[in-house]
């Protein structure tokens, strides 16, 4: 009884996962925009892969968990025309972009201390995945 309560837990938490990680584009709203809202932490983002549609307006919401880490969101890819580099706060910050060119772009987290792994090191990275 125990090991089938543990392996619908299991399977209930693997349907959960892959629900928070899509990979259809985002619904964007009726303004047209494609809305998500990214949280991160210690050390991870949430959802960790983002999809979205080329030359079409996306707003991130993004924030960190309260605490005196700080986090921020870093995406290099100035050839799909994004360039983010934005300290996160508890209150959610609006980052918005178009993204030009379909492909596969990583976001991360850029803040290290010295002698030690950075946090990208550590978890916090992604996917942004523009689609045609
Ligand atoms: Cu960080």
């Amino acid at each position: 009884m125990k090991s089938t309560l543990f392996a619908l837990a299991v399977t209930l938490g693997a349907s959960i996962a892959i629900a928070q990680e899509p990979s259809a584009p985002v619904k964007p709203d009726a303004d047209g925009v494609q809305r998500i809202t990214l949280t991160s932490g210690s050390y991870f983002f949430k959802p960790g892969r983002i999809v979205v549609k080329a030359n079409v307006p996306v707003e991130l919401l993004a924030s960190r968990e309260s605490g005196i880490t700080p986090h921020n969101l870093v995406i290099q890819a100035p050839e799909a025309g994004v360039t983010v580099d934005q300290e996160l706060a508890v209150e959610p910050k609006k980052i918005a972009f178009v993204a030009t060119k379909p492909g596969k772009y990583p976001f991360y987290c850029s803040k290290k201390l010295p002698f030690m792994a950075g946090h990208r090191e550590k978890g916090m990275e992604g996917v942004l995945e523009v689609v045609p």
